[in-house]
């Protein structure tokens, strides 16, 4: 482990010479702002505070509160708007310019729309919002497939101060309930269906289903994508197309203060159910159009590409806010990489002239897979820069971006952040950084971080610990939507003073970070993030399941799979029929993300003596490390351990 870890870190590619001309940041001014950026961060940040945003009113002061007390603010007494700063002022000069090209699941359908011709829809739409009884403050659950419409409407809540809340497409009508409920949802906007891999998504069905306990939406604004037939309910849906024609198209945004929300976005945590997370607007918006800008090196004539889902932070930061906000044209893709072939992505690259790209990387390890003709047999000529986001980037899967897909031209961002983050907070910069594959590198601007140990120490260089920040900066949540006491617990408890980000990580001789992903009961799978706790508690829904127990495993497309333990009562015969059901449970109430890869059969799980389960046992078995499994002296009941290793070996066909 230890000598792979030195070869991996002596290699590494040097900034390009034309890029670290032509680009924003060279190394130099990457130290030297960098040190402004912790020196003087109110000067630092308040200066790129009035050079991305337009304010309504000027900010009094750059920041005030602390972790310790997890009361951050940025720009107090400034008044802005995100869809003006997104829309009205590109007008002038950009009006023409295309802000989002959207790409369909079909090959053949393609969109292009303006910023004129955005700001006009997404107006309209906001004065149907009002129309329908919207106001400032009220929350609106999205819940759209990847159509122009769900940054149309997530605008237009921007536009008259209500808050979003974009739930994945992906999610059962279970989950849509909860996190409606959650927040207290007034209205949904969805559509008929949703299309990926020319396969139906029932929206309005599982909004139907998940509206039956949800008796506060009042009203569903619904998109028409297929135009199948659907269940309507008189007195409470609306067609989209209805509300924009009858939408006057001046409306005149709300200005609001830079503390007030912009969104709210669910994420899954180690434990309880998913966490609201709650994003302001002034220190966001700043945020995310800079670590844009300079992370990907967005020049103004670039076509700029990321493949993430809205329905997630990445979807939200850099598909929507910041590329907007920085009048960026922003390419929207509705369906899947493998669709119709594994062609696709860089057939849309071709097409778009694509000049910036960020992906996932079990997108990559996907296409990886499939032998280097899909890529080779298309140009990708326009590409400049590359990007990655989600989960670790091994080394050889890096390579074969970087060599195969960039033709090794192309610098590779591997932009480590949350959803918690707001933003990017560790990335190279393409022409200030060298690139190692496999390291996220250096820090943002204005971003400390620190490895530290059990007890909260700094730990030494080349040694894993967890990844703390040290400062807050204007992108950071702001709180957990009803709940600021489990803001506090998650993530200000465990450390004092810092931020717990959640993710192991050593940093290098040479100061780069290498992050290994959560040490928490966090799953990745596919990038998508999911806890453990939510995926026990649905199979525990089952009534056949008296216990459940997930742990992650490795998996070498999704990075991670979910692995259960499952005890059934007394009286029911395990079988291979109930693991399909115990599947489909966790599918129907969480979403097929969800899925777990393998079942195993239990009599019991592995516990301490104060009835924790053992879950480092349980992640050791699964992954078939049964020759250390570490101390076992506290389980209270040591005997499961054989019969975990023999139900184990029942199930070889998972690696
Ligand atoms: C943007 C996003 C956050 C978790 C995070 C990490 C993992 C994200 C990287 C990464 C290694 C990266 N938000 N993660 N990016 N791990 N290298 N470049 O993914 O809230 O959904 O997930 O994702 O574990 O804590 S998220």
């Amino acid at each position: 482990m230890h000598t792979e870890r030195v070869n991996i870190m002596s290699k590494h590619y040097e900034v390009p010479s034309t890029f670290a001309k032509k680009a924003y940041i060279n190394e130099a001014l990457y130290q030297k702002w960098y040190q402004q950026s912790i020196d003087e961060p109110e000067t630092f940040w308040g200066e790129r505070a009035k050079e991305f945003i337009s304010w309504h009113t000027p900010f009094e002061a750059v920041k005030s509160g602390s972790f310790e007390k997890a009361d951050m603010r940025w720009f107090i007494g400034g008044k802005l708007n995100a869809s003006f700063n997104c829309l009205d002022r590109h007008l002038k000069d950009n009006g023409k310019k295309v802000a989002i090209i959207w790409e369909g699941d079909d090959p053949n359908e393609t969109r292009k729309i303006t910023y004129k011709e955005l700001h006009e829809l997404v107006s309209r739409f906001a004065n149907g919002l009002k129309n329908y009884g919207i106001q400032k403050g009220d929350r609106v659950c999205i819940y759209l497939p990847m159509i122009p419409e769900v940054a149309i409407a997530m605008l237009a809540c921007a536009r008259i101060g209500a808050i979003h809340s974009v739930v994945f497409g992906g999610f059962s009508s279970d989950s849509l309930k909860t996190r409606i409920l959650d927040s207290d949802c007034k209205m949904v906007i969805t559509a008929d269906e949703g299309i990926r891999a020319g396969k139906k998504i029932a929206l309005k069905e599982n909004t139907d289903a998940a509206l039956k306990g949800c008796p506060n939406v009042k009203k569903v604004i619904v998109v028409k994508r297929t135009g199948n037939p659907i269940h309507w309910e008189k007195n409470r849906d609306i067609w989209y197309h209805e509300v924009i024609e009858g939408g006057d198209p001046q409306c005149e945004p709300e200005m609001i203060d830079s503390d007030d929300p912009l969104f709210i976005l669910y994420t899954s945590g180690s434990t309880g159910r998913p966490k609201g997370v709650l994003h302001t607007t002034g220190g966001y918006l700043v945020y995310v159009a800079m670590t844009h800008k300079y992370i990907f090196d967005y020049h103004e004539e670039d076509i700029y590409w990321c493949t993430a889902d809205v329905g997630w932070i990445t979807g939200h930061s850099y598909i929507i806010y910041g590329p907007l906000a920085n009048a960026a044209t922003t390419v929207m893709f509705e369906g899947v990489p493998h669709y119709p072939s594994f062609s696709r992505y860089w057939e849309i690259v071709d097409k778009h002239k694509v000049n910036i790209f960020y992906t996932a990387p079990t997108a990559i390890r996907a296409l990886r897979r499939e032998g280097d003709l899909f890529v080779s047999k298309t140009s990708r000529k326009s590409l400049k820069l590359l990007g990655t986001v989600g989960e670790p980037i091994n080394p050889e899967v890096w390579e074969w971006y970087y060599q195969v897909v960039g033709e090794g031209r192309c610098p590779i961002v591997d932009t480590w952040w949350q959803t918690e983050t707001g933003g990017i907070l560790i990335s190279p910069l393409p022409g200030a950084t060298a690139l190692k594959p496999g390291s996220a590198t250096l820090p943002f601007f204005g971003i400390e971080p620190e490895i530290v140990d059990e007890t909260g120490k700094p730990i030494k260089t080349n040694t894993s610990g967890k990844l703390v920040i040290k400062k807050p900066w204007p992108g950071f949540m702001k709180t957990i939507y009803g709940d600021h006491q489990r803001f506090i617990d998650t993530y200000f408890k465990e450390v004092k003073g810092v931020y717990l980000t959640g993710d192991g990580a050593h940093r290098d001789e040479e100061g780069d970070y290498w992050i290994s992903g959560r040490n928490d009961d966090v799953i990745k799978v596919s990038g998508h993030r999911l806890g453990t706790e939510e995926i026990e508690s649905s199979l525990l829904e089952h009534p056949a399941v008296s216990e459940a127990a997930v742990v992650a495993i490795p998996h070498e497309i999704k990075g991670e799979a979910i692995y259960a333990y499952v005890s059934t009562k007394a009286e029911i015969e395990p079988s291979e029929n109930l693991k399909q059901e115990l599947k489909r449970q966790v599918r129907n109430s969480i979403g097929p993300i969800a899925t777990p890869e393998e079942i195993q059969w239990t009599e019991a799980l592995p516990k301490t003596r104060s009835g924790k389960i053992m879950r480092r046992l349980l992640r050791k078995v699964a992954r078939n490390e049964i020759e250390d499994l570490g101390d076992v002296s506290t389980l209270s009941n040591p005997f499961v351990i054989e019969e975990l290793i023999r139900e184990r070996k029942k199930n070889q066909d998972i690696p």
